[in-house]
């Protein structure tokens, strides 16, 4: 594939989703070795999960906030933090990821589709969702401190969108007003994602419906391949820098 053909007045948007980190050595969920292997997803990834067992969801995304310790971003990250830093307001990230690896190669203009991985909130107050890289291991789910200062036990969860649940406030209206002001001149590119989880899926079709032009980056041809008008197959790391080229 040629490098895209990104000029002045381009507004890209990028939605990025697992294969992204694969190169980091965080697994995906559904390719072979991924998350999902061997595991119900309705015990871990919905809320009637976490409602019959807080400390097996708790255990499940402790393990993975472990295993952030030892990740960095990899070359596709740096990429589109090097194409963001070229395009500013004309470039957004949407992603499906909850590892803030795109923050942490220089992205700014971010939206984080399915939450933070290094966030809790309280399963039952308004209270905002706040920075927790704590492990939780001691065989208690954590509860809410400000829920028990008035006399309430409400459990902690992490700060992730599970099957069911809503995009966080306001995570869509930003895709859509950038997607809508860039009218023709909208660009996209989604990378790494298997093309099966709504709403992320049919982001290609709201952007073919407003005339912009689409690209596929992915290791194997995922769901909606078909939907995009440029496909490439291959890993991320290795195409983006090139794809991404000034
Ligand atoms: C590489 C690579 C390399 C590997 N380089 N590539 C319309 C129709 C039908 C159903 C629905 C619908 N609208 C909503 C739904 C329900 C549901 C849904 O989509 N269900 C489908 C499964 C059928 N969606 C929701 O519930 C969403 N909420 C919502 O829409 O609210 C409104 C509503 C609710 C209910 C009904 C109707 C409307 C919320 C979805 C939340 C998803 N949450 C998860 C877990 C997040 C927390 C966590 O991380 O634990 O998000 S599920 C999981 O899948 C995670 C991911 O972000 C998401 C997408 O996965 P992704 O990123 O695509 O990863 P993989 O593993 O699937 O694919 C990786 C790809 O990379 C592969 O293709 C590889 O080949 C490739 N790859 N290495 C390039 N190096």
């Amino acid at each position: 594939m040629q490098p895209l053909p990104i000029t002045d007045r381009s507004h890209l948007l990028v939605l990025t989703g697992a294969g992204v980190s694969a190169e980091s050595g965080i697994p995906t969920f559904r390719d072979a070795g991924g998350l999902w292997e061997g595991r119900d997803v309705r015990e871990v990834a919905t809320w009637d999960g976490f409602a019959a067992d807080p400390l097996r969801v708790w255990r499940f995304y402790s393990e993975r906030r472990q295993a952030m310790a030892d990740v960095a971003p990899n070359a596709a990250h740096r990429a589109l933090a090097a194409l963001e830093a070229r395009l500013g307001d004309r470039f957004l990230l949407a992603t499906q990821n909850i590892d803030g690896l795109h923050q942490a190669a220089g992205s700014q203009r971010v939206v984080e589709l399915h939450g933070n991985l290094m966030r809790s909130r309280c399963s039952a107050c308004d209270r905002a969702p706040f920075d927790d890289r704590q492990a939780y291991r001691a065989g208690v789910a954590p509860l809410c401190g400000r829920c028990r200062a008035a006399g309430k036990d409400a459990v902690l969860r992490p700060d992730v969108v599970w099957f069911g649940e809503l995009l966080p406030p306001g995570a869509l209206a930003r895709v859509e007003a950038f997607g809508r002001a860039a009218g023709r001149e909208l660009m996209f590119l989604a990378v790494g994602t298997s093309g099966l989880v709504e709403p992320a899926a049919s982001l290609v079709d709201a952007v073919a419906r407003l005339g912009g032009r689409t690209w596929l980056v992915n290791a194997e041809p995922p769901a909606n391949a078909a939907r995009f008008d440029h496909v490439a197959l291959g890993a991320a790391g290795a195409l983006l820098p090139t794809l991404l080229a000034a």
